[in-house]
């Protein structure tokens, strides 16, 4: 882990694209444990205002996750009787024949449903959001995107929700860089929208590259809130 933190440069949204432009705002994990609580990114109290500077603009669809598990969520080290940040594979629950393990980070227990951790941070403007979508609520199954699980199974409702909207750009912000707001973004760009990370509104809980280069080698673009409010 580097000492500094390292943002990427970003690019201008462009004046006109060729298609329509119609954005989605994503407002990934903002929550308490994610901020102050068993998982707390660093500096994630920091963003909270351009979250909510994000919040106030015209987007057309705006949509926050929350994880949300049960107490004996699998990707708990608590519930394996390990340490936090061990690796393990684990397998899925109805298929672990035929399905090959994957490799599962062990967390301290967090975003437990019901919990004050798994609130949205008190100062957050949650009065705009047409859908909050809940993930890693299946004891034996882990999510970090919020179109579907580590499996590539069990697809939400995000896709159909946006695609009734008739979005062309997502944006995203909020917890955690290098985990949820990721693999979201990756389903997203995979799945055809233009896919933007406000960097200056997005933490990470390791501070290293490696999430940044991941998204930009995907297509996803990078930019600002400044730059979002021009553009909106
Ligand atoms: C997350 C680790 C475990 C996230 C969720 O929201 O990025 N990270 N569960
Ligand atoms: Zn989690």
């Amino acid at each position: 882990m580097s000492t500094s933190e390292y943002v990427p440069p970003t690019e201008p949204i462009p004046e006109h694209f060729s298609s329509p432009f119609v954005p989605g705002l994503i407002v990934i994990d903002m929550q308490n444990d994610f901020v102050t609580g068993s998982l707390a990114v660093p500096g994630g109290a920091t963003i909270i205002d351009k979250v909510n500077e994000m919040i106030k603009l015209p987007f057309k669809v705006k949509i926050a996750t929350r994880d949300f598990h049960p107490d004996n969520h699998v990707s708990f080290s608590k519930t394996h009787e390990k340490e936090p940040n061990s690796i393990i594979t684990i397998f899925h629950p109805e298929d672990s024949e035929k399905l090959l393990g994957v490799q599962q980070v062990l967390w301290p227990v967090h975003c437990v449903a019901s919990t004050e951790g798994a609130e949205f941070v008190p100062s957050l403007i949650t009065s705009d959001f047409q859908k909050v979508i809940h993930k890693g609520t299946h004891p034996k199954i882990e999510s970090y995107s919020a179109f579907q699980d580590i499996w590539g199974r069990g697809a939400t409702e995000l896709q159909e929700i946006i695609d009734k909207q008739g979005v062309t750009d997502l944006f995203f912000v909020g917890l955690a860089g290098d985990y949820c707001v990721k693999y979201t973004a990756l389903d997203a760009a995979d799945l055809g929208y233009r896919t933007w990370v406000a960097v200056d509104a997005v933490k990470s809980i390791s501070q290293d590259a490696v999430a940044w280069d991941e998204m930009k080698s995907n297509g996803i673009r990078f930019t600002t809130v400044a730059d979002v409010e021009k553009k909106l």
